[in-house]
Formats: C-alpha cells, sequence, structure tokens
C-alpha cells in the first residue's frame, strides 16, 4: 500500500527547502528519512514524521565534551559520506559547544559553553565523547582549571538527555585497558544514572544520527537495553548477521592471516574473531562509503569486540570468543515464526527496494528487533542464577 503520509510531503515546500539545504533531490531526502525509519525499526509511515522533522523542528542545541579519547567518534562523523552524512548531522543538531571544532579558544570558549547552556537550560542535548578519569579526584584530564567530573556534572544538570558516544564515554573503552591507572570511567558511573550510549571505537555515526532523529521526531531518545545502547542497533551480535556466517558453520576456518582460508574469506573466529560475543549492527549498516562491505570481518580482519565491555580492549585480540548465543544465522529461516512481525517486515522490505543499501541495512535490523533479546534475556538469568532452557 503506497505511504499517504510521504505522498503528502512530495509537494511540500518544506521538504524542497530541506533537500535545497542539504544539497540532495526531494527524491533523495525522502529516502534516506525513509531508511532512518526503518534503521530506527519505527512502524509504518513513521518516515513521514521523521521527514517532517527533520525539515522544520528547530535544531535541538548540543554541547559537546572531549575527555580521554582520541577523536576518532568526531572523526567518524565528520568524515561520513553516505549520503552526506555529516553535512545532516550538522543540519540536524545545533552544535554550539565542541572543542576541537572551535576556533574560538580559551576564555571565549569557555563562555560560548555557558551562554549555550543558559540559553538552552533544560533543552540541550549533552554529548559526551571519551573517559572520564576518575582516580585522584579526577586531576588526570582538566579543562579550563575543572576537571572531567565537575564538567560532567555541571553540564548534565540542565541537559534534556545525555548521550555517551564512543566505547570511552560509554564504559571506559581503550584508556580503561588493565590496569587503568587514571581510573578512566563511563558517563553513567559518574553521574551515577543511565544514560544513553553509543558504544564503539569509533561508534558507528549513522547510529548517533538515529537516536539524534528519534529525539527531534518523537521529543525522547529510543528504546535502550540494560547498558543504555540504542536497541535498534545493538540487539544483535555481530556473528548472527555476519557475511562469513555460513563459512563459521561449515567449519572452514582462517588459520593465519594471509593463508588459503584468509584469502578466501572465510571465517575469522579462530583469529580471535569477537562477533559472537559482541552486540552491534556493523555487518548490517556498514560504515562510510569507501566501498561494498566496508566494515573490519569484511575488510578481513577480526572483530575485536570494540562495542562490548568485557570484551574490547580488555580480551587479547587473538583469544577465541566466547560463544554467546548458539543460533541460526539471521540470514535462514527462523525455525518458528513469531507472529506479528511479518508486517514490519513486509514495510522495510518495501523501503529497502525504494531507498537502496542503507534502507536494506534498516529493513534487517527491522526484521530482527525484539527477537535477540533472548540471548540478553538469557544472560540476565544466567547472571542471577535463574534456570534457563536454550
Ligand atoms: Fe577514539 Fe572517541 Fe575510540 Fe574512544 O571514539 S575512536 S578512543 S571510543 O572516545 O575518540
Ligand atoms: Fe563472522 Fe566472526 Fe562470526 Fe566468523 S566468528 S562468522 S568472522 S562474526
Ligand atoms: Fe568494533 Fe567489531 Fe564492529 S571491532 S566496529 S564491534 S565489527
Amino acid at each position: 500500500m503506497a505511504n499517504q503520509n510521504l505522498i503528502a510531503l512530495e509537494t511540500d515546500a518544506r521538504i524542497d527547502a530541506a533537500a535545497a539545504r542539504l544539497s540532495m533531490t526531494r527524491r533523495e531526502f525522502l529516502q534516506f528519512c525513509a531508511a532512518l525509519s526503518s534503521t530506527l525499526g519505527l512502524a509504518q509511515g513513521a518516515d513521514a514524521a521523521v521527514a517532517e522533522a527533520v525539515a522544520t523542528k528547530p535544531r535541538p542545541s548540543v554541547i559537546w565534551l572531549h575527555f580521554q579519547e582520541c577523536t576518532g567518534c568526531s572523526e567518524s562523523l565528520l568524515r561520513a559520506e553516505h549520503p552526506t552524512l555529516e553535512k545532516l548531522i550538522l543540519d540536524v543538531i545545533s552544535l554550539d559547544y565542541h572543542e576541537t571544532l572551535f576556533a574560538a579558544a580559551g576564555h571565549q570558549v569557555e563562555a560560548a559553553r555557558h551562554a549555550a547552556m543558559e540559553a538552552n537550560k533544560g533543552k540541550y542535548i549533552l554529548v559526551i565523547e571519551g573517559a572520564i578519569p576518575t582516580k585522584d579526584n579526577g586531576v588526570y584530564c582538566k579543562i579550563g582549571g575543572k576537571t572531567a567530573i565537575e564538567l560532567t556534572k555541571e553540564c548534565a544538570e540542565h541537559a534534556a538527555a545525555v548521550i555517551a558516544i564512543g566505547s570511552c564515554a560509554s564504559w571506559g573503552g581503550m584508556p580503561s585497558t588493565d590496569p587503568n591507572p587514571t581510573g578512566a570511567s563511563g558517563v553513567a558511573k559518574v553521574l551515577g544514572k543511565p544514560v544513553v550510549t553509543i558504544p564503539g571505537c569509533p561508534p558507528n555515526p549513522y547510529n548517533f544520527l538515529s537516536t539524534v532523529v528519534h529525539f527531534l521526531t518523537f521529543g525522547s531518545l529510543p528504546a535502550v537495553d540494560q547498558l543504555g545502547r540504542p536497541k535498534f542497533a545493538y540487539s544483535r551480535l555481530i556473528h548472527e548477521n555476519c557475511e562469513r556466517r555460513a563459512h563459521f558453520d561449515a567449519g572452514r576456518f582462517a588459520m593465519d592471516f594471509g593463508d588459503e582460508g584468509h584469502k578466501k574469506g572465510y571465517c575469522l573466529y579462530k583469529l580471535g574473531c569477537k562477533g559472537p560475543e559482541t552486540y552491534a549492527n556493523c555487518s548490517v549498516i556498514l560504515f562510510g562509503d569507501a566501498g561494498a562491505g566496508t566494515w573490519p570481518v569484511a575488510c578481513g580482519h577480526p572483530c575485536i569486540g570494540c562495542t562490548e565491555q568485557g570484551v574490547g580492549f580488555q580480551k587479547p585480540i587473538h583469544a577465541v570468543a566466547k560463544m554467546k548465543n548458539i543460533e541460526p544465522s539471521v540470514y535462514l529461516p527462523r525455525i518458528s515464526e513469531q507472529k506479528g512481525v511479518g508486517a514490519s517486515l513486509g514495510s522495510a522490505a518495501v523501503l529497502a527496494a525504494v531507498a537502496g543499501a542503507a534502507a536494506g541495512a534498516g529493513a534487517m535490523v527491522a526484521r530482527n528487533l525484539g527477537l535477540s533479546h533472548k540471548a540478553e534475556q538469557l544472560e540476565e538469568a544466567k547472571q542471577s542464577g535463574e534456570k534457563t532452557e536454550v
């Protein structure tokens, strides 16, 4: 059935204006909003709401703090190419404070942060990139004379939402690697309350954009799991959607970098791939626009579990992964079909057909939404000592 809401926007001048602003055609703009909506796993018709919000709503003010990190999170947003993602990100938000991108320095930039926080009190989004050193009262990271702990608390007080971007801000990431000399910690731990986390080192910019667009469209952040990760992006293990999964199932492994199996694209499990214990959508939405299949495993390197606390930067890169969830690949039909999933599956597939690769990725995410949490539930049950069936 045709999407009447989206069709109505075809002649809306505000859509034309937004598309022109982003150097896109109207069609490209609507397709991209449809792809975003599909990635978020939203119901059919929500794509029109997303398009309208991106085109017309006032851009939320964003205060972006940097602590212990490599700035890869910001770099990955700015290097994003498909389709002009970086342009879209900078168009849907009003980036009012960002230490590495601001031309100003010193007192000027501090004044800009205070002014933006005052003008948007209770309404701004606080994005934190980098871990927060907590040892010795946080002396290992100071900006403008204040510790990262003080800045986090000060900026979070009147924020409408707090997003921890990257693994460092989510749970400590690379700076928290043993022996963690500075006590590097995640934002939630420092604030003592849950925040939305978008782990990855760097995280996929598409996941950040989708989270912000959800906030813009509905005034709230997307549903998250127990670690604060948006479910639309972190519901499935890498291993469940991996293009090399057939090789895993058939027992065909690369045993050494550059050996025959590696050259043939066999499974990287025995080289230490952490896909079987890492939740993320890398294998589905891919990175950048450099060419087909741009993500670590497709490039021939095992996943190091960069999104997963306790795996990335903790386990040795070439140690074999723990198998978390022994399920058939999602590319195969499920053993028992779930009722009620068909409708969203169909709509996502239609979007995939019209909106190309990005929506195709969205379709795969939409297809699997809510299903992989079985693995999480098993894990939680295991931790609480409950008896479970696999
Ligand atoms: Fe770097 Fe961001 Fe890694 Fe950390 O990304 S890409 S070290 S997650 O905080 O800048
Ligand atoms: Fe893919 Fe790694 Fe799983 Fe092999 S172990 S199928 S390379 S995710
Ligand atoms: Fe990180 Fe593994 Fe994805 S290393 S980028 S979680 S494939």
